[in-house]
């Protein structure tokens, strides 16, 4: 799954792509570089970064996705905790859902997804944009984020998704400081017991950089380090910036795991 921002404040690609034509070409460039999928998203997530609404968070999105699907791109992800946003994606063309939320910061998310049939990544992630940051707390990191996730999935249920349209994601990085992420990348497999595909997002992280101590454009063999990890760990989808790279890093492993590339 390859990354396209769409946000003036981005942490790792600095608003390069808040112009249609640079977000356009952006995601082409992926598509080409071999992404099976690219995620859009018109909100960042970075700490402190200053909340979007949702007109402005439509008026990102809904114009790359329609030039993207007029430029035969896809499929296409919608990256966004908002329902009314992921709607008006869907509209224009897009996929599947994207929430880094797990259905939890929009009740109307679940329905949405029910009614439109499509796939949803559920994240997992503790509070919200605001506190999600500060000091986070485990007793037991993993077994709190399988938790976690089952819930979001009990929620889908509940809003009437089809259990085969869920993907469960650990949430790298959200509300987790670089201990607690290490340790979920190391317990992956655990995951396998949700019985869901897992999607992981490790490029170019904070907790790439704490431990390599580089800035977000140094840490592609981080980032590619982490990869391998989520794949021989069971990742069925990552989430990456440096599409053309983790390809390549993504055939390496399934052909380690002994899977077709
Ligand atoms: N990470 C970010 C944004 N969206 N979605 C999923 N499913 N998983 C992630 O790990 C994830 C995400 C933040 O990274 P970015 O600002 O580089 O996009």
């Amino acid at each position: 799954m390859g990354v396209l921002n769409v946000t003036p404040d981005s942490f790792s690609d600095g608003g390069a792509h808040a112009h249609l034509d640079q977000a356009v070409a952006h995601g082409l460039a992926l598509f080409e570089a071999g992404a099976d999928v690219v995620d859009v998203g018109g909100e960042s997530t970075r700490p402190g970064a200053a909340a979007v609404d949702t007109a402005e968070e439509r008026r990102r999105v809904v114009p790359v996705v329609r030039a993207l699907r007029a430029a035969g791109a896809g499929p296409l992800s919608v990256d966004t905790t908002k329902a009314e946003v992921a709607a008006a994606a869907l509209d224009a063309g897009a996929d599947m859902v994207n929430d880094v939320s797990g259905l939890r910061f929009d009740p109307a998310m679940g329905p949405l997804v029910a009614q439109r049939g499509v796939p949803a990544v559920l994240m997992h992630l503790r509070g919200s944009f605001g506190t999600m940051h500060l000091e986070p707390r485990y007793r037991e990191v993993m077994a709190e984020v399988a938790a976690e996730l089952r819930a979001a999935l009990a929620r889908a249920d509940r809003a009437g998704v089809r259990r085969e349209q869920t993907i469960v994601d650990p949430g790298l990085g959200f509300a987790k400081d670089a201990g607690h992420t290490l340790e979920v990348l190391r317990r992956l497999p655990e995951l396998a017991a949700l019985g869901r595909p897992v999607l992981a997002g490790p490029s170019r992280k904070s907790f790439v950089g704490k431990v390599l101590e580089r800035p977000p454009a140094q840490r592609l063999m981080g980032t590619a380090a982490a990869v391998a990890a989520c794949i021989l760990g069971g990742a069925h989808m990552v989430r990456v910036h440096d599409v053309r790279e983790m390809v390549d890093v993504a055939r390496m492993c399934d052909a380690i795991l002994g899977e077709a590339a």
